[in-house]
């Protein structure tokens, strides 16, 4: 048995969750920790809201809201949401903690006392007005090159250009449209990552064959077009002032502290759980940790290059990531999920819609993995419909209802395991072994596609066998058949319920069990498996375990969430 520990990268506070967001870190993480359970290592899964920096300050600003207070409400609806689509965190915690700050602070003073801190003086622009220096992009002007009157001081979206915010023509303030601006000179704390440099290339190289080409690509490119230092402090309000005489007033900037919230969280998880492990059992000297983390891609770099380097520089002993997954993209349609243009479907209207396992199973099987994905309802309704309510579902009630009325409401006794049953044991032995394996690579589409192939694999051996026709001359034989079919579907249960937790119980309750009778995921051998439901042992049909999604039902979606097709 190995710990291991698994982080999804931590959602900014400001905002709901899209379908994007869910499936670009926060599912994937859930599905691989519970994929870990069930294979019976000790999971530590870890994530929590990233509440700092101008966007959360902007957005408090923007609703007229105390930013204690905004994200106070943003961390409770966050938590719901995921909630409501089942995610399994052990912990889910706040950058802003107690525990984050105690601990930022002591990375921060171990890089300052091993000089790896620099002090510099920049030009910044000042809003007289909103009595505050602006990150480049809330500065809006028009571009110099192309004209564009609503150009950002960080880019032109028009023209794509990359800008000086101090180049734009008549720059005003994107918070209160005020041209009142000044630049002024401040002085802030930087992390010189080029003394990590060396010690970083040598780490990163350790890595190599554990981290998935994109990761170790993004990291390469970083590395050989040479670090430069980057500003770690923040003239803002909200966030954790720094730690250091004359730099009070300033902040650590998100960055910062975001990724050492993972530490910081799990620290919120051990005060509130104190008859578990020390927090420090999986983040300082800790033996035997392998620490997984999900992300957005264009998250990798800080997780490739920033966090570790910042770690690196303490000179302490902390884990680092032994395996990084960076997720592509989910569009709506092709296009950006947008609140304010209604467009697309968010997580909190997704869950009133259609029960979780519905976009745990559409989002994992076309989970943007090496490319970026697109959501459609049309595409989500054909896949709930033939996938799980024709495939899995009916399998399930079309088996546990012929055996109820012609046999008897229980695993039925007699007959023997014959030739069709070894051969279906044979293909099955092949497709979970695959299966196993995506998921231990965190290949998830490739793995739900094996997942459905098992289930198809059902519904054959049912058709070729017919036991409903077999039953009239030969009850026994139709017996051991109908037996194996239930055991099916506990199996099918069993494998489905990393992706599909509340429909995998389901699927036990109707023959008896709970998701604590589940077999462990190592070692599962479908020969053993497909005989542990003994003849006598009772079940009830219950209802079906999917609604078929009308064509209806489809047009209302389209309407309610905006849609071009
Ligand atoms: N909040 C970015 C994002 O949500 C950022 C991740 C932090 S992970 C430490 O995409
Ligand atoms: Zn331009």
């Amino acid at each position: 048995m190995s710990k291991i520990l698994i982080t999804s990268a931590l959602p900014y506070i400001n905002g709901v969750p899209h379908l994007g967001h869910i499936v670009g870190c926060l599912l994937p993480s859930d599905i691989y920790a519970r994929y870990m359970r069930l294979k019976g290592e000790e999971v530590l899964y870890i994530a929590g809201t990233d509440e700092h920096g101008t966007t959360s300050e902007v957005g408090a600003l923007k609703e007229e809201m105390d930013i204690q207070a905004y994200c106070d409400m943003y961390h409770q609806r966050h938590a719901k949401t995921y909630k409501d689509f089942n995610l399994s965190f052990d912990y889910f915690g706040r950058t802003s903690s107690e525990q984050n700050k105690e601990i930022t602070y002591h990375i921060f003073e171990r890089l300052d006392k091993n000089g790896f801190i620099e002090e510099r003086t920049v030009k910044q622009v000042y809003s007289v007005d909103d009595k505050m220096f602006l990150a480049d992009r809330y500065i809006t002007g028009t571009c110099p090159h192309c004209g564009y009157e609503k150009a950002r001081g960080d880019q032109c979206e028009n023209c794509t250009k990359v800008l000086e915010p101090t180049e734009l023509i008549n720059p005003r303030s994107s918070i209160s449209g005020s041209a009142n601006l000044e630049v002024r000179e401040t002085k802030h704390l930087f992390l010189n990552l080029p003394k990590l440099e060396k010690r970083l290339a040598q780490w990163i190289k350790t890595k190599e064959p554990f981290w998935p080409e994109v990761a170790y690509t993004i990291a390469q490119k970083w590395l050989k077009e040479g670090l430069q230092s980057r500003c770690i402090t923040r003239d803002l309000k909200w966030g954790f002032p720094v730690n250091k005489a004359g730099y009070e007033d300033k902040v650590f900037y998100v960055w910062f502290d975001a990724p050492i919230g993972y530490i910081g969280i799990t620290k919120q998880w051990a005060d509130a759980k104190p008859s578990e492990r020390d927090w420090r059992d999986w983040w300082l000297n800790a033996k035997d940790v392998r620490h997984v983390e999900f992300m957005g891609k264009d998250n990798v770099p800080y997780h490739s290059i920033t966090f570790p380097a910042t770690l690196l520089g303490t000179g302490e002993n902390w884990t680092q990531v032994d395996y990084l997954k960076g997720m592509s993209y989910l569009t709506y349609e092709g296009g950006k999920f947008s609140k304010s243009e209604k467009r697309g479907i968010f997580a909190e209207d997704a869950i009133k819609e259609f029960p979780a396992d519905y976009w745990r199973y559409w989002l994992m099987s076309n989970a943007p993995e090496g490319s970026d994905a697109s959501f459609g309802f049309d595409l989500f309704a054909a896949v709930v419909n033939k996938d799980l309510n024709s495939v899995l579902g009916n399998f399930v009630s079309r088996v546990l209802k012929m055996t109820a009325s012609k046999i008897d409401s229980e695993v039925p006794a007699g007959g023997n395991l014959e030739q069709p049953e070894k051969e279906l044991i044979n293909t099955l032995q092949i497709r979970v072994k695959d299966y196993l394996k995506y998921m231990d690579e965190m290949e998830f589409r490739k793995a739900l596609n094996e997942l459905r192939a098992i289930w198809v694999e059902g519904n054959n051996y049912i058709s070729v066998t017919e036991p409903w026709t077999v039953i009239k001359t030969d009850e026994a034989r139709a017996a051991a058949i109908l037996r194996v079919c239930i055991n099916l579907i506990r199996i099918f249960a069993v494998l489905s319920a990393p992706i599909m937790p509340t429909i995998s119980a389901s699927m036990l309750q109707r023959l008896g069990l709970t998701p604590a009778d589940m077999p462990s995921l190592k070692d599962f051998d479908v020969s053993r498996e497909i005989e542990a439901l003994k003849p006598g042992t009772p079940f009830t049909v219950g209802e079906t375990l999917f609604e078929r999604i009308t064509p209806e039902k489809i047009e209302e979606l389209k309407q309610k969430y905006g849609s071009s097709k």
